[in-house]
């Protein structure tokens, strides 16, 4: 469907169209569509923009990746509709992988996330393997490939699930995460938190990692220490309130 540029609502509406676009082509699972709208709410209630606390997670994130000795992607259906060029791009970037990583188990979604992923950009893209797994998690996304997230160090998760964003933490690794809820859990185990809805903040850690590129271990070390993930959360908390 073309919305017209003109809508007040044409940002929310177009990225519908490619969620719902993403389960017609079977990229997407249907339960998305429910983790979509969960997401606009918040997103509503945040006025739809991108504040002061996520900024300074973004910068966070965009430290801890490029400091990361073995960083990875880990991209889920909803990721893979919305942002895949830019996934595909913060990839070369850090030179990290992408690896696929659902919740809801389908093979032929995995391929067709790889197929789309690729088709946008991608050069390293991988599957998960059922010769491998991390522990403490017991649902599909415990198989992990052997040289993504069982090796990584660091984990970015944008849009996930809290039992995974802990099992993760449990297995050693840190974890970047975007939610728009300062409130689910995996909003308060992850390491860094980037309130902010993915189709705004991706672009924007782009960018930032691009410029962060040019700095030293020392500086990038400097930047993640001087983050404080439950400070974060409860500026985005206040900013709910206050509404
Ligand atoms: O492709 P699969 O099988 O791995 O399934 C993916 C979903 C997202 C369906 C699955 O991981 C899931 O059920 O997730 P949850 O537990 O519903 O959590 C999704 C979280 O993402 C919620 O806390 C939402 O607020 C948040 N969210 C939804 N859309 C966005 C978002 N956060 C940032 N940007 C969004 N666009």
């Amino acid at each position: 469907m073309k919305i017209p540029k003109s809508h007040p609502r044409h940002e929310s509406l177009r990225t519908r169209e490619l969620i719902a676009e993403g389960v017609e082509n079977g990229i997407t699972s249907i339960h998305g569509l429910i983790a979509h709208g969960r997401g606009e709410a918040f997103d509503y209630l945040l006025r739809e923009k991108t504040h002061g606390f996520a900024k300074k997670s973004l910068e966070a994130a965009a430290a801890m990746l490029l400091a990361a000795k073995h960083p990875v992607i880990s991209v889920n259906g909803n990721a893979a509709a919305l942002v895949p060029k830019e996934l595909a791009e913060l990839s070369g970037l850090i030179n990290a992988p992408l690896e696929v990583n659902i919740f809801h188990p389908s093979k032929q979604r995995e391929i067709k996330i790889k197929n789309h992923l690729e088709k946008h950009g991608a050069k390293n893209v991988l599957l998960p393997s059922k010769k491998y797994n991390i522990k403490y998690l017991k649902s599909n996304r415990k198989y992990v490939n052997l040289e993504g997230i069982l090796k990584a160090d660091v984990v970015f998760v944008p849009l996930e699930d809290g039992d995974r964003t802990e099992a993760l933490a449990k297995n050693g690794k840190k974890v970047i995460a975007i939610d728009l809820n300062p409130l689910s859990r995996t909003s308060q185990k992850a390491t860094i938190t980037i309130v902010d809805n993915i189709t705004r903040s991706i672009p924007l850690l782009v960018n930032i990692t691009r410029q962060y590129k040019k700095y030293n271990k020392y500086k990038l070390n400097i930047i993640i220490k001087n983050h404080y993930n439950k400070k974060i959360l409860n500026e985005a908390i206040k900013k709910i309130r206050n509404l």
